[in-house]
């Protein structure tokens, strides 16, 4: 077989994502602890608790990113430990992310932080959370003035708000996450309104630090209709997709309101227009549609697997890197710098993760040539985390987390990505090395 190297542009960002309440341990003051603590709706009624104990020593995965050849990493800050009530911040909390940043900076990982990553302060929580327009456009807006004016010198790449259609879906929709509501109206209300808080994010984050660039990270799912020629599943694969992927974009990019979002809409969308300086694709899957007469899982539809393919531990999805290609692609069409801001799956074995990996990175590659501006892959992720309403049982790491004793262990995928990160490609020794199986993808 003919020998090649699928180069990377030279200052292409090789990075992990985490976010604060899946890694740091002890965030009792939000409202996933509450859930957590009464709810009895986590798996196996796993809590997070002491996490990977990065409030307590973060500083010990940085030396494993270091050591992986990563030069970046997206974390977020937790809204409750730096507001622990409404107008009351902490600067011990404050003091300590910048510790965090410095401390990712001394190793040569350039970090993007996320501002809002699922979880809220109780005491948001208390007043409405999301789904009270005046009380959180303000707070988060104050809440991220804080951040940036006090971490602005160590840090200028910023990612708003975590997968607000994620968010939305499941903690107002599917009820599978805190408050645990079913209402579609109440997911569309909640899904506007974050993004309405991200353009007051935007505005303020360049007001108080003009050459930041902030976007945020979308996640986006590959929906097809299961029965190939049936119109229903077609439609309403459409339909989800629509929703789903494109209402977000139609908004930022375009400053228009998907029909389902104008409905009781408090304002025009045109003035979230142009707001994001690049766009974060979280990529993990596709998902069937079939049509269900009963309601099905939303819009009358069933979300289902597709039969037969292997799926990832418990059932979380398909291995389909071709949806990677067509996300960036359609993210360029705007014409914005892109990073992959999330991309994994949970592979206690890591049976599939090498594999994975590669052919992802194999689009993400693809993509490059034909023009796509992708400046960043972020792998979630670094180590095993609490993985919110699967608790402990999804195992996302390039490293097992013994939560037990707190000690790593590198999976095979991480010394898989650690080569590619040194080498800024994916070539055909690394491949024959991890990946053996896919060697004939890579004949031209
Ligand atoms: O763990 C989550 C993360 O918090 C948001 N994006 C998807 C990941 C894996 O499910």
């Amino acid at each position: 077989m003919t020998d090649f190297v699928l180069e990377f542009p030279p200052q292409f960002r090789w990075g992990t994502a985490t976010a604060a309440h899946q890694v740091e341990g002890n965030n009792q003051n939000n409202q996933w602890w509450v859930w957590e603590h009464t709810a009895q709706r986590i798996q196996n009624g796993d809590k997070s608790g002491l996490a990977c104990n990065w409030w307590q020593n973060a500083e010990a995965d940085f030396d494993h990113m270091a050591a992986m050849h990563q030069n970046a990493h997206r974390l977020s800050v937790e809204w409750s430990r730096i507001e622990t009530r409404d107008g009351v911040f902490d600067s011990a909390a404050l003091e300590r992310y910048r510790a965090m940043l410095l401390a990712l900076r001394q190793r040569g990982v350039e970090p993007m932080v996320t501002l809002h990553h699922f979880t809220n302060p109780i005491w948001l929580e208390e007043q409405g959370g999301w789904e009270n327009l005046e009380l959180v456009v303000p707070r988060f807006q104050r809440f991220v003035v804080q951040v940036v004016r006090t971490l602005g010198d160590v840090c200028d790449l910023w990612c708003t708000i975590n997968e607000p259609n994620v968010y939305a879906v499941m903690s107002y929709l599917a009820g599978r996450m805190p408050p645990g509501k079913r209402e579609l109206g109440a997911a569309v209300r909640v899904f506007r309104n974050m993004l309405i808080a991200h353009v007051a994010a935007y505005q303020a984050i360049h007001e108080a630090q003009p050459q930041a660039r902030v976007g945020l990270a979308h996640h986006m799912r590959v929906f097809q209709g299961l029965r190939r020629r049936h119109p229903v599943d077609n439609a309403l694969s459409h339909l989800l997709s629509d929703v789903f992927n494109n209402s977000l974009l139609m908004a930022l990019v375009q400053g228009r309101w998907h029909w389902l979002l104008r409905l009781g809409a408090p304002q025009s969308a045109a003035k979230l227009r142009g707001t994001l300086d690049w766009i974060g694709l979280n990529y993990y899957t596709r998902q069937r549609v079939m049509f269900d007469h009963r309601g099905g899982d939303a819009l009358f539809s069933s979300l289902v697997n597709t039969p037969g393919v292997i799926m990832s531990d418990y059932d979380y999805g398909e291995i389909y890197p071709q949806g990677m290609l067509l996300f960036l692609r359609q993210l360029a069409s705007y014409r914005l710098p892109i990073y992959v801001t999330e991309n994994g799956l949970p592979d206690h074995d890591d049976d599939l993760r090498p594999g994975f990996i590669v052919q992802h990175l194999r689009m993400v590659w693809q993509a490059i040539q034909l023009g796509c501006d992708v400046r960043g892959y972020y792998h979630w992720s670094l180590v095993d985390n609490f993985e919110w309403n699967e608790g402990w049982r999804m195992r996302f790491g390039l490293i097992a987390v013994n939560t037990a004793t707190q000690d790593r262990t590198w999976r095979t995928s991480a010394y898989l990505y650690r080569d590619i990160a040194r080498a800024n490609a994916l070539s055909s020794a690394i491949v024959c090395q991890y990946t053996p199986e896919l060697q004939s993808l890579f004949v031209a």
